[in-house]
């Protein structure tokens, strides 16, 4: 399986969160790209190509445009206003507030363009982000030209971040992105499936209400588990897109036997649903000694999802996204891919 992977997401480091009461380096860090790369090499996935150069329209056809002109703006305007370090959103416009109207700041247009804090930039962000998102068109190019599937090493990840908000380290929504690629790239309809620890906010609130896109998401029960406010299971789609979004919560502490068992019929949605092409949402935050998640998967597990993703037999984009237990997430993301291949 090719993959593509730039080195220009090390631009986005030394990223700062605050949890339980002290501010920590960011879970999210640029030794999680690195560890994967190397271990596409160590077990000879097969070669790793460079993005090529996009503009931004294919972004807009997902994010609203303000949003996306917003993003390569932040740093710089951060920095214009005489504001030092990082910029980190730190106020919303929730209820009772105005969420309709644009402010001039940009103090207040972080919080604007976001859902939570988890979306920071210092100066290397913007090309960062840009970065990722020609991994995952370049990948999509690669499926599109008739690969079985491709490997987009994606980072930042993206999949909370929704047409008009950043959040959850996620900015640019390579997923959905790339979905929206196929579509306007011949593709009648594609399937987005989400297997990261967290709810695939973004995606869902995307395709919401679309049909020509299927939304399948296995993830922490949002009653106790970021991101909280999306990904009940009575959150099956709008208007036309009713029946085209399914959501598999579950418990903390869940492991692979409940968590195998959602993801098979999750395949079976996919499958009877006949997509021409498939986007996995690839996140290995379910991993059992992930720092900041509560699913039970064991090493052993990743190359049995793989497995069971290539019986649907369909073209495979998949898109990095969460994982934070560094060293073992290459060898987890990695063994999704070569059980897909030895399949
Ligand atoms: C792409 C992705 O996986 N984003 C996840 C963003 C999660 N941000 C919230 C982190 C909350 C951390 N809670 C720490 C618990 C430590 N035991
Ligand atoms: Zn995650």
């Amino acid at each position: 399986m090719k993959s593509v992977y730039s080195e220009r997401h090390k631009g986005h480091a030394g990223n700062v969160e605050l949890v339980a009461g002290a501010i920590v380096p960011a879970f999210e860090m640029p030794s999680r790209a690195e560890f994967i790369r190397a271990r596409i090499d160590e077990v000879g996935l097969g070669p790793v190509l460079s993005p090529a150069a996009h503009t931004l329209d294919a972004a807009k056809r997902v994010h609203r445009a303000d949003f996306i002109d917003f993003l390569p703006e932040a740093y710089p305007r951060w920095k214009a206003s005489g504001r030092e370090g990082s910029a980190i959103p730190f106020t919303w416009p929730t209820r009772g507030l105005r969420g309709d109207k644009a402010p001039e700041s940009i103090e207040a247009l972080l919080g604007y363009y976001s859902f939570d804090a988890g979306a920071t930039f210092v100066e290397g962000t913007w090309d960062a982000i840009k970065s990722s998102y020609e991994v995952a068109l370049t990948a999509a190019g690669l499926v599109k030209d008739g690969e079985r599937a491709a490997f987009a090493l994606c980072r930042p990840p993206g999949h909370h971040a929704g047409s008009s908000f950043m959040g959850g380290y996620c900015f640019i929504n390579n997923a959905a992105v790339a979905a929206q690629w196929f579509r306007d790239h011949g593709a009648g309809k594609v399937a987005i499936l989400d297997v990261d620890y967290h709810h695939g906010n973004g995606t869902q609130e995307i395709f919401y209400e679309r049909d020509d896109v299927l939304v399948v998401n296995l993830h922490g029960d949002p009653a106790n588990e970021y991101p909280f406010f999306l990904g009940y299971a009575d959150e099956t789609g709008a208007g036309k897109g009713d029946g085209f979004n399914v959501n598999y919560p579950m418990p903390a502490g869940t492991g692979f036997d409940a968590w195998g068992a959602a993801l098979e019929e999750g395949c079976r949605k996919v499958a009877s649903y006949k997509p021409d092409v498939l986007l996995v949402s690839l996140g290995v935050d379910t991993f059992e000694k992930d720092p900041i998640s509560a699913f039970k998967l064991k090493t052993e597990h990743y190359p049995l999802i793989g497995a069971r993703i290539a019986k649907l037999g369909l073209p495979t984009l998949f898109v990095m996204e969460g994982g934070y237990a560094v060293a073992e997430i290459a060898v987890n993301a990695v063994g999704v891919l070569t059980g897909f291949e030895g399949a």
